[in-house]
């Protein structure tokens, strides 16, 4: 449980990076994820050279605390040696072999029974196979095979149509950015594909009527997914998809009736349930998986990131009983996978992750102490005058940056007050995500209560700065 023991060697290779080399060639030949390459040209990206703990450093020397956890992946720190260790280990072992033709490897077969060890049954619910993948947004993509696979097994061909939400997010692929509800990346490419509709996201902040309970809220949202599928036919809904917790669309955490209603409704018309939980697994919320702390029970779950806390790209698509015993006991083909479906390195690192993580009891430790620690701070940054809202769930928070938040004002979006309050986080040695006007965090699972202080008294700073540079410039 150490963590690298050796920073002075690479602290000596930092010192030798030239920023502004590196600038030029990144801006000269890289082309980066959501980017508009031409100002980040203008601007030059900085440059993160190495990490440590629950901090990273730019190629400038600068130490940041990361508190998105890289991208919601890094979830037990960075340097951990035993993740390091075991990627050696099985890449001298074996690196590759493929799981297509009759064959398999160990660590692929001890990952999925570990994972199907893991999620907890419930009621008439237990994971009895993994099919993995390498991201989030192929085992999505996964997925839509999958669902159209089964109902096309048991003779519902045309029950195909798959509901998601807006502003939800389920990768990027063509398939995953479908299934997500962003309107920037449908404006881009002619998403989403057939067969693909989205219902409203469960935001109270936007959503509410005037005078809305929480709860009443929360159910009227869930009770649109019925509405659709009544307007669609039963008869041709394949499933329904979600994130337990909105992650890239902000951290936007439903009412406690929003799940339980959903799955009232997915159960009455008996659609699949898919619990997108790239974000939310393995601790992030104080559980292995999230349905067991939203109260729902899905038929597949779509899994990435903190598997192997970010170390090495791994994903997959954990399969309930109700679709193994289709697939499996119709039989036949089901003509879909991955090179790296399985891949040795991948899962090794993944099992050394999670063994790493139940020694330390880290599920435990954010569920017990830290998670609860963080909600009372971070709820107390609602006395700021520009937090219009703010809550956690585990560990991850998002608070609303408002104009007033006394009559409910926002800014308009052309200030770009999440930008603004983004960059004085960078140039206080602090990683937070502006969502629009929310601000949000995922820190490392690793955090203790001494750094949650040390995270809360940055993000008070800034928010100050925030708070400083509004009022001077006139935005509030
Ligand atoms: N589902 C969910 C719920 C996710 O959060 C994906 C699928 C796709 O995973 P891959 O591994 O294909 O990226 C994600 C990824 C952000 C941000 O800006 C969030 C993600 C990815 C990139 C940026 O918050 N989540």
């Amino acid at each position: 449980m150490t963590l690298r023991n050796t920073p002075e060697p690479l602290v000596s290779e930092r010192r030798q990076i030239d920023t502004q080399t590196i600038q030029a060639l990144d801006s000269a030949h890289y082309m980066h994820p959501f980017t508009d390459t031409q100002a980040l040209a203008k601007r030059g990206a900085r440059v993160i050279t190495r990490g440590e703990g629950i901090y990273v450093w730019d190629s400038e020397g600068k130490k940041i605390l990361d508190a998105m956890s890289g991208l919601w992946c890094v979830n037990i720190g960075y340097g951990r040696q035993e993740l390091a260790q075991a990627a050696y280990l099985q890449m001298m072992e074996l690196p590759y072999y493929n799981s297509f033709f009759n064959t398999t490897n160990v660590p692929a077969v001890k990952l999925a029974t570990k994972l199907c060890e893991l999620a907890p049954t419930v009621g008439d619910r237990s994971f009895t196979h993994v099919f993995f993948s390498s991201s989030g947004s192929e085992s999505n993509d996964t997925n839509i095979r999958m669902v159209r696979h089964y109902w096309a097994s048991l003779g519902h061909p045309e029950r195909k149509v798959i509901i998601g939400r807006k502003n939800g997010y389920h990768g990027s692929t063509i398939g995953g950015a479908s299934l997500g509800g962003m309107q920037g990346m449908h404006d881009q490419g002619d998403l989403p594909i057939p067969g693909i509709v989205h219902i409203d996201q469960p935001y109270f902040l936007e959503n509410a009527l005037q005078g809305e309970s929480e709860h009443d809220f929360g159910l009227r949202m869930a009770r649109q997914l019925e509405t659709k599928i009544l307007e669609l036919g039963a008869d041709k809904v394949a499933a329904f998809i979600g994130e337990p917790i909105q992650g890239a669309g902000g951290v936007i955490i439903p009412p406690t009736s929003y799940w339980p209603e959903i799955q009232r409704i997915v159960d009455a018309y008996g659609i699949l349930l898919i619990s997108d939980e790239v974000i939310c697994a393995f601790g992030r919320l104080g559980a292995w998986f999230a349905y067991e702390k939203m109260g729902y029970k899905p038929d597949l779950i779509t899994f990435a990131k903190g598997v192997t806390s970010g170390y090495i790209p791994l994903g997959g698509v954990m399969v309930g009983n109700r679709v193994s015993k289709v697939l499996i006991e119709q039989g036949g083909d089901f003509n879909h996978g991955y090179t790296y479906s399985g891949h040795p390195v991948a899962c090794q690192v993944a099992l050394a992750t999670l063994d790493w993580m139940e020694r330390a009891q880290i599920v435990e430790r954010v569920r017990d102490d830290t998670g609860p620690y963080l909600a009372e701070k971070f709820a107390a940054l609602k006395d700021h005058p520009l937090v219009g809202d703010a809550r956690s769930l585990g560990l991850t928070a998002g608070l609303m940056l408002m104009k007033n938040k006394f009559t409910g004002a926002t800014f308009p979006p052309d200030v770009g007050v999440g930008m603004a309050c983004r960059a004085h986080c960078f140039n206080n040695g602090l990683v937070m995500r502006a969502v629009g006007d929310r601000m949000i965090i995922a820190p490392p699972l690793v955090m203790t209560r001494a750094d949650i202080d040390d995270m809360m008294r940055l993000i008070v700073r800034c928010l100050d700065l925030t708070l400083t540079e509004a009022r001077q410039k006139g935005w509030c």
